[in-house]
Order: structure tokens, then sequence, then C-alpha cells
């Protein structure tokens, strides 16, 4: 997973860390490594009346103080090759313009420019400030999924876009089999009534995960199926409806006409748009033509273990403003991974 990015990142840290190792100097012993004087008396005064056994400890800190702290100060002539490799890997690992550069900027402001006392070593210096940048694209816009459908009044009624073939059935028979687990009732949708198999695909997975399936015929009306749905759900007293759509370019017309018609009927509390992680930024620009059809809620990005670049993951939540809800890590149901900003980057830097 993400093998490529953590490659770019990996090149990046060395280069940078060994700019910083060129430039770094010792700390200077007057600016912090003379122990303050004490209250009352002055420096010379204490270092007078001063045990033989403080003086060695004195002395051993400054000597160590020698040794070991260090500071640099890069200006930006020094690292504006680096930086602009490190804009170019972004980009070329499918991370968005507009994120790259704040991600560049970020770093930029973190270490260029000021004096920094190296504390670890220098490499980790420059993964911290990565790190904290990423951290930042990525917690912009975050979803806690589990207290939404407990907060949320019965059943909760969650719709799932996007194109052909990204996971939309997969993730729903995956999000059923968690909430199963969980001990909320589940009801699915088999509203992809468009592609022939899709009504038996969903069958198979609401049998094996043991919820109900609601279904009409192939070719009827998917809205009509998804009202029903609800109305089951309603009369059952269940906690979540999850309705399945036909996968459908964001450019026909004629479908996406049928899934705002979808939504209208069924007036979703969330509407989730499952696309997959490979797509890289056709994800994130097919989340926004989406979400201009129907408002969409947050993102499911499937197929991650497949994923080197990581960069839809780490773009699509800050350009659409919606959270990545949910991330798709394989083919079996457990492969399901609540969207956590922080398991996130530690695997890019693991
Ligand atoms: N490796 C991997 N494969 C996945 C993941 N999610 C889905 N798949 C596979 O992707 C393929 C398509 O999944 P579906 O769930 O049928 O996709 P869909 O969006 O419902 O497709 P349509 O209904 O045709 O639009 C299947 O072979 C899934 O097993 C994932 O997270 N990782
Ligand atoms: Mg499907």
């Amino acid at each position: 997973m993400f093998n490529k990015l953590k490659n770019k990142l990996s090149g990046f840290k060395q280069n940078f860390s060994s700019k910083i190792e060129d430039k770094a100097t010792p700390v200077e012993e007057s600016s912090s490594t003379e122990p303050e004087a004490a209250e009352g008396i002055s420096f010379q005064e204490k270092e007078a009346v001063g045990t033989k056994d403080e003086n060695k400890t004195g002395f051993a800190h400054k000597a160590k103080a020698l040794v070991f702290e260090r500071e640099f100060i890069l200006d930006e002539a020094d690292v504006e090759d680096i930086l602009w490799e490190l804009e170019m890997s972004l980009l070329e690992s499918d991370i968005a313009i507009s994120v790259s550069e704040k991600i560049v900027t970020d770093v930029k402001q973190e270490l260029v420019g000021s004096r920094k006392k190296i504390g670890g070593n220098t490499s980790k210096i420059v993964e911290d400030a990565l790190k904290k940048s990423i951290n930042e694209v990525m917690s912009a816009n975050v979803f806690d999924f589990d207290e939404f459908i407990d907060s949320h009044e019965k059943p909760v009624n969650i719709v799932f876009v996007g194109i052909n073939g990204t996971g939309k059935t997969t993730s729903i028979a995956k999000i059923a089999h968690r909430l199963k687990a969980m001990n909320k009732s589940v009801v699915i949708a088999a509203g992809d009534t468009f592609r022939a198999g899709a009504i038996d695909q969903i069958a198979v997975h609401a049998e094996r995960i043991g919820v109900k399936l609601v279904k009409h015929q192939e070719g009827g009306d998917p809205a009509a199926v998804v009202y029903d749905a609800i109305q089951y759900a309603k009369a059952h007293d269940s906690d979540v409806v999850l309705s399945d759509t036909a996968g459908r370019m964001h450019t026909n017309v004629n479908l996406m006409a049928q899934l705002q018609k979808i939504c209208r009927v069924s007036a979703p509390d969330l509407v989730l748009f499952v696309d997959e992680a490979v797509a890289g930024n056709d994800a994130v620009e097919r989340a926004e033509q989406f979400n201009e059809a129907v408002p969409v809620d947050g993102s499911i990005l499937t197929k991650t273990d497949a994923d080197s670049k990581g960069g839809a993951a780490i773009s699509i939540a800050y350009i659409t403003d919606k959270p990545i809800v949910f991330l798709g890590l394989g083919q079996e149901y457990e492969d399901l991974k609540k969207f956590d900003p922080h398991w996130f980057v530690d695997q890019i830097f693991s």
C-alpha cells in the first residue's frame, strides 16, 4: 500500500536532511547551555559558591552541549530544488495541485528561514514537518460513521453512488456486515435494477450476511425499490437502510436524473460517493461532478490495498470539502476501515 509515495517521500527526507546536515552548526555556548542564575545571586556568585560536584556537572553539561546540540538555518535558495522535487513527487503521486502546493508551503514555512534546533535526527525533523502538514490536510474533514448512526433517527437511510465497478455493492456488503456485528438491524435495497446480474449479486451478499433484502424486477424503477426498503425498515423498526444504485457516468444525463429521483423520493440521510483510490485525481474530479447532481456527504475509497500512490486519499476530502468515511482494503467483508487520518499518515511513514 502506498509504496511509490513512501519511496518518494523517503527520497525527499534524505535529500532535505542532508541539506540540514550541511548547514548544521554547533549551538554557541552562550545561547542556552549556561545554567540560569539562581534567584538572588548572580551567575558569577553561583559559580563561586558551587561545590566541586556541581562544577563537574556544569562542565559535563557544557561539554555535552558542544558535542550534541546543533542548530540550522536554511534559506530558500538552499532547498529550492529539493522542494521543487517534492512538489513534482506529490503531483506524480496523484495528489491534487492545490494540496501539493499546500504541503510544500507548509514544509517550507516549518523548516526554512528561521533558526531551528536539531533535537532528534535530521530525517525525523523533515518527517515531522511532512506529517504535520499531511495530517492537517486529512483532518480538515472528519466524520464518525458510528456516531452518526447512533445519533440519527431510525431508519438511517444511506444511498451509495458512483461510476461502474468502483466497489459500491461490495462496500454495502462490508458495511452491512460491520453494522450487523454492532447489533444493528440492516435492510439492503437492491437499487441497481439496470445491470444484468446486479440483483443476484447483492442478494448473495444479503443472504451470506443475514440481512433483509428488498428487491424488484430487473429494469424496474430504482427509486421505488429504495422507497419500499425504507417502508419495510420503518415497519420493522430497522436501524439502517443501505441502498445500492447502478454504476453510472456523471456525463450520462438520463442516469444522473434517475439518481436525482432516487434521492428526491427517499430523502437520504447520507449519500456516499464510492470510487477507487487507484483512480487518483479522476476520483476527486468525479466526486465533485456527482456532488453537482446529488449532494454527496462523503466518500468511500475502495481498493486502497492496490493503491501505490495515495493521492486520492490525501486530496479528496480537502478538495471536495467532504470527509472520507471508509477505506476499502480488500475483497473480504472485514476489509473495511473507518477512516482515521492519523492511521493513514502512519501508514505512509511506516
Ligand atoms: N482489492 C479490492 N477489491 C475490491 C474492493 N472493493 C471492491 N473490490 C472489487 O471490485 C470489483 C467491483 O466491485 P463491485 O462492488 O461489484 O462494484 P460496483 O461499484 O458495485 O460495480 P457496478 O455495480 O458494476 O457499478 C469486485 O471484484 C470487488 O471484489 C477493495 O477494497 N479492494
Ligand atoms: Mg454494484
